[in-house]
């Protein structure tokens, strides 16, 4: 019989590269092993106030000494890809200096593991954990952070490229600029005026391009080089043709400190008319570093930014949320699964970009294991697929995306969260360290088996 929908109907392309994410202080834990470096958030978890619960990433999953069994249900569960971090201080304790060869034994096992699993190693450099040393002499207030990032990416790249094909800059700037130094909710939880925190969203993407170079000047050739960023999916509400114009102009704009300057070496004049006095200081030459040409574009995608058209200067005006917006456990974390088909798609358009990953999607739960053991994440479930679908039904229609990275393999460390929010297909038990799959992860892996939904 024909196949019924829900059931291989929809199918992704054969070499899609579906995989999970990590970074390393959500999971690693042995924050005092072989030699690591203190980071802002060793302090920042250790400050009384700033996580829920008072929780810390000192243990986390303890997969510095479990990855084995992490890629053992990566296997299990049939992936391709897995997007893991390096601890930067595991590599420079101090932020630069002479690199701990403990630190990149470590990585270089990892990456073996993986590869004799059958999965391909997409590895971030920069998911948040500046070495503490370097906060000490400003953070990312202090522009020689971003040339200590690029020494450490190019000494990291030069060490792993034999045997990983790519790497990602950064983490999410948008994230570690905004909710560290405006919002003062992440480490090093510092709360900057307008004008600094444009500077240090300069600083970090200065970090970025600079990174990019250094990785191509010590990387093995042929390696790609990319970043994962959350930047606004500018979604349409109401989808007619001035509602996609509308969209089109807000990707730009709402994105203009730090991928569209990234895609195109220059601040918008909108962006820069409004900050005013507050605008950054730049230079010319800094605009083409943080240009440097892209191999892929990842796009952390959550939740939509919704746009209406406007009869203003923007000709765009970004919808709020309603009140009764269904949200998954993270209040930030809105369900709007068409994201992921307007994201990808008015992006890669807008900017030209020729080879996209969804470098994470995943939904927070309050998951209790039921007295079966099993772990019904019903809400997870359905949000993945109606995220997907849209996706799918992007890539059908030629929107260039090569991979989806779910967040995340495992539950995890979820910065100020703690550990009172999951994102994990895998429930960890944290008194015992012990790994079930919950429901999602069995409903992942036949997706994987179909290649299909
Ligand atoms: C991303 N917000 O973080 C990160 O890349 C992951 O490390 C994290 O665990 C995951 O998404 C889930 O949160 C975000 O408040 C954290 O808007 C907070 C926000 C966005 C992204």
């Amino acid at each position: 019989g024909s196949p019924m929908r829900g059931s291989g109907s929809r199918p992704f392309p054969p070499d899609f590269v579906w995989g999970s994410a990590t970074a390393s202080y959500q999971v690693e834990g042995a924050v005092n092993e072989d030699g690591r470096g203190k980071t802002i958030w060793d302090t920042f978890s250790h400050t009384p106030g700033k996580v829920h619960n008072g929780d810390t990433g000192d243990v986390a999953d303890d997969s510095y000494h479990r990855y084995p069994e992490d890629i053992a249900l990566m296997k299990e569960y049939g992936l391709k890809g897995c997007r893991f971090s390096v601890a930067w201080s595991r590599i420079f304790p101090e932020g630069r200096g002479k690199p701990n060869q403990k630190g990149v034994d470590h990585y270089k096992k990892l990456v073996d593991a993986l590869l004799a699993a059958g999965v391909q190693p997409f590895c971030t450099l920069y998911h948040w954990d500046l070495p503490q040393a370097l906060q000490d002499k400003g953070g990312w207030q202090n522009k020689d952070t971003a040339q200590a990032l690029a020494d450490y990416a190019g000494y990291m790249a030069g060490q792993l490229s034999d045997r990983v094909p790519q790497f990602m800059t950064t983490n999410e700037i948008d994230t570690f600029v905004y909710v560290a130094y405006d919002q003062a909710v992440h480490a090093p939880g510092i709360k900057l005026s307008r004008g600094e925190l444009a500077q240090v969203c300069h600083h970090a993407v200065l970090g970025h391009g600079l990174s990019v170079q250094a990785i191509r000047a010590h990387a093995k050739p042929g390696t790609r080089v990319g970043l994962a960023e959350d930047y606004h999916a500018c979604t349409p509400l109401v989808d007619t043709p001035e509602g996609i114009a509308a969209a089109r102009i807000a990707m730009r704009e709402e994105n203009a400190s730090i991928m569209n300057a990234i895609m195109t070496g220059k601040y918008t004049d909108l962006y820069l008319k409004t900050l005013g006095a507050d605008a950054p200081k730049f230079t010319d030459a800094e605009m083409k570093t943080i240009n440097s040409p892209l191999d892929f574009v990842g796009m952390n995608c959550y939740t939509a930014t919704y746009i209406r058209p406007a009869q203003d200067e923007r000709g765009y005006a970004v919808v709020p949320m309603a009140k009764s917006h269904p949200h998954a456990v993270s209040t930030w974390l809105f369900v709007a699964p068409e994201a992921l088909y307007w994201g990808p798609k008015l992006s890669s358009e807008v900017w030209g970009i020729k080879t996209m990953y969804i470098t994470e999607n995943g939904c927070s739960g309050a998951d209790t294991v039921m007295p079966d053991g099993q772990i019904y994440d019903t809400d997870r479930v359905a949000y993945l697929r109606n995220y997907l679908q849209n996706l799918q039904r992007g890539i059908s229609e030629g929107v260039p995306v090569k991979g989806y990275f779910l967040w995340s393999l495992l539950d995890n460390f979820e910065w100020a969260e703690g550990y009172g929010q999951r994102f994990g297909i895998t429930y960890v038990d944290y008194q015992t360290q012990k790994r079930t799959p919950k429901q999602s992860a069995l409903w992942y892996k036949a997706l994987i088996a179909r290649n299909a939904l």
